[in-house]
């Protein structure tokens, strides 16, 4: 499969760029191509600067709203984001346009953090201005919700949030929603974190775009997994996960003949990364909720067989019930058997829930507020009523 990737604000860019840096490491180890054209927009020029993969000219970097924020981002005002990304959306589609290989790409997909001012606010807009430009092809978006402590210290993180998701949920295929707080571990340091965090949360989307793409017949699967099934899969509410577990790089000549207790080792191991995956997803949720699943299970091609992919599939179907499953097998990786899983149409979110109803009270809070001082200004006023003007 391949993509149209196109990151706002910060958050966004540098995802971008790391879905530009999963599209050279396909390019190289597997001469293939699953990313047409990788750009990142924002209001901030050093943001754009700090890139580092995706190509440095204006119409990759597109700097936007240059008149109303002198390259210095909006400051978390959403409101102000939506309205440079509304004004300048030409400026992105024109940019797209020139994309070379554009017209070989299967979707778009759009990525910002719902927490921000010039991401979160512009998402939504060129969300919608491209699905009325290309109907065509699909427009996914992906969410970056903040971390635990945004929240608890600043309100406008989560009504940023709540605004960003009621938006994008209503113009987006399909949302797929990733957790920073998911993706906290104990061994980063902090300079390395946000680096590290967004390259663990590309990672499940490279065996999932490469499948599709490959044309030598030793890496095509027994059921291959192409951009049909995934554009099939992606509806709604989504969430990604992956797992993976080693095997051994090397195998004597004597364990060559797979007896019945490696075979289940196999088995085990399969279980192993997919049990990972669902216990890792994006996003914590109920895959009862699930309406529809997809799996791709990757690993050296003398590893898979029948039974490890009904294994996983029964594994899948006892955990989302409702859910129609797709999947896919991909011989392809050395050393190491690895599942993605993709759980989408979710019925409920729990967490995006808890958005919309924090700040609903967070709207009559600042309303509530909004009539104080309306009130304080009309009593200065009338105080003021009969003394003379020099105006
Ligand atoms: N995973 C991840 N999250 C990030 C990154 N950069 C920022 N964030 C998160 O994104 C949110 C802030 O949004 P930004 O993307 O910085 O904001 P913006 O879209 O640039 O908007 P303004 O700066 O307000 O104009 C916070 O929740 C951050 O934790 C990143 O590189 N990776
Ligand atoms: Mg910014």
């Amino acid at each position: 499969m391949k993509l149209v990737v196109i990151g706002f604000g910060q958050c966004g860019g540098r995802i971008a760029d790391e879905f530009a840096r999963l599209n050279r490491r396909a390019r190289s180890y597997r001469g293939i191509e699953i990313v047409t054209g990788a750009f990142a927009v924002n209001t901030d020029a050093a943001d754009l600067s700090g890139l580092t993969t995706i190509r440095s000219d204006y119409q990759h970097r597109i700097l936007i709203g240059g008149r109303k924020t002198s390259g210095h981002g909006v400051g978390k005002i959403n409101e102000l984001g939506a309205e440079i990304a509304n004004e300048d959306g030409d400026k992105i589609i024109d940019a797209i346009r020139s994309a070379r290989r554009f017209f070989e790409s299967d979707a778009f997909l759009l990525i910002a953090s719902s927490a921000g001012g010039t991401g979160s606010g512009g998402i939504p807009i060129i969300t919608q201005l491209i699905k009325e430009r290309y109907m065509d092809k699909p427009v996914y978006n992906l969410i970056v919700l903040p971390f635990e402590h945004e929240e608890t210290t600043e309100e406008r993180t989560i009504y940023n949030s709540a605004v960003c998701l009621k938006s994008v949920n209503a113009v987006a295929d399909a949302i797929i929603l990733v957790d920073n707080q998911r993706y906290v571990r104990k061994d980063f340091s902090l300079r390395n974190n946000l680096a590290k965090i967004n390259a663990l949360m590309v990672e499940p989307f490279y065996n999932l775009l490469c499948a599709g793409e490959e044309k030598k017949p030793k890496h095509i699967g027994a059921r291959m997994l192409d951009a049909g099934d995934i554009i099939q899969t992606l509806v709604g509410w989504t969430v990604i996960g992956y797992g993976k577990s080693p095997l051994p790089l090397i195998t004597l000549p004597f364990e060559r003949k797979r007896n019945f207790r490696q075979k289940s080792t196999e088995t085990h191991k399969g279980i192993q990364a997919m049990d990972e995956a669902i216990s890792e997803l994006s996003l914590r949720c109920n895959p009862k909720d699930a309406g529809r699943a997809l799996y791709l299970l990757s690993a050296p091609a003398k590893e898979m067989n029948m039974d490890l992919i009904k294994e996983l599939g029964d594994y899948l179907r006892d955990i989302a019930p409702e859910a129609t499953i797709r999947n896919g097998d991909y011989p392809r990786e050395r050393g190491v058997l690895d599942v993605a899983v993709i759980l989408s149409e979710l019925n409920t979110v729990d967490k995006v829930k808890d958005y919309y109803n924090k700040s609903a009270g967070f709207i009559s809070e600042v309303k509530q507020r909004q009539e104080e001082i309306k009130g304080k200004l009309k009593e200065i006023e009338d105080a003021s009523q009969d003394i003379p003007s020099l105006l």
